[in-house]
């Protein structure tokens, strides 16, 4: 297994510029970390936003589309530095927001299957990315996200699948009006790639593109490891319903081809 065990400094000088090196390392891998990008009160409120929300849900792993009823949540997505860096990191003048997601593995949860994101979402034609922000100390044994170095650019549309409510696979998407490809057994081909896996505190992001392939170490700790997943879309993305997947996050008011502004995807316009 090749495990790259990268302990950088990327942080944001300037939230509307990201140094060269930091885009070039994203660019070929699909997945940089930053390190202590968000400080307090971000986590300490977020942290309670997660609770609240994940309390709410008869799903202890994830909670989507918490921002529409959380005002902390709201601030984050549509006012804190998030939508710059996503901007910065996809170089896009324009960019909406997609979703956000909460996710959490409690001590002893499983492994969250590898996969990439944009065959679960209803959008087509442009780039998408993730800010994926650690609320808890995570460390290698305690549910770490893990990337496929690169596979981003392999533009492999993945057949999507439903999971139980702890993270682990159930059946995959049938009838789905794209033609996906099969999933590999990515977990069994491990040598075969360059995996990228790194320990986060509090505040560090992982910064990465809908279209790598990830998933996450399974939680063999004692303690919870809690994480806010912002999801955001750049220049010239489109609507696209494949009804069949993540029903959640559609928008009943876009026809497929129609841009995303709308009140459920929120644009957010930066000064070029
Ligand atoms: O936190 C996890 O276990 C999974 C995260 C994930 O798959 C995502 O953010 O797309």
């Amino acid at each position: 297994m090749l495990t790259e065990l990268l302990v950088q400094d990327n942080s944001i000088t300037d939230p509307f510029t990201v140094q060269p090196e930091v885009l070039r390392a994203y660019h070929e891998d699909g997945a940089i970390l930053l390190k202590s990008v968000f400080g307090e009160p971000w986590i300490s409120d977020l942290r309670v936003s997660a609770d609240r929300s994940l309390s709410q849900s008869d799903n202890y792993f994830h909670r989507q589309r918490v921002w529409e009823n959380d005002d902390v949540c709201r601030e984050f997505c549509l006012n804190s530095s998030a939508p710059a860096i996503a901007a910065a990191f996809m170089g896009s003048s324009k960019i909406n927001l997609l979703y956000d997601q909460i996710f959490a593995k409690t001590a002893g949860d499983p492994a969250t299957p590898w996969h990439n994101d944009l065959p679960y979402w209803p959008v087509r034609n442009g780039r998408a990315i993730t800010l994926w922000l650690a609320l808890d100390v995570i460390r290698f044994n305690s549910g770490p996200l893990e990337f496929v170095a690169g596979s981003h650019l392999w533009k492999k549309w993945y057949q999507p699948f439903t999971v139980k409510k702890d993270g682990r696979q159930a059946a995959f998407y049938e009838g789905t009006e794209s033609a996906f490809e099969p999933l590999p057994d990515f977990e069994a081909e491990r040598n075969k790639h360059r995996i990228l896996c790194w320990e986060m505190d509090p505040g560090d992001v992982i910064v990465f593109d809908g279209m790598t392939v990830h998933g996450a170490k399974a939680n063999s700790s004692a303690v919870m490891r809690r994480g806010y997943a912002v999801r955001f879309t750049g220049d010239g993305m489109t609507y696209h319903s494949d009804r069949e997947v993540n029903k959640i996050i559609v928008n009943p008011h876009l026809k497929d081809g129609q841009p995303l502004d709308s009140d459920q995807y929120p644009a957010i316009n930066f000064l070029e």
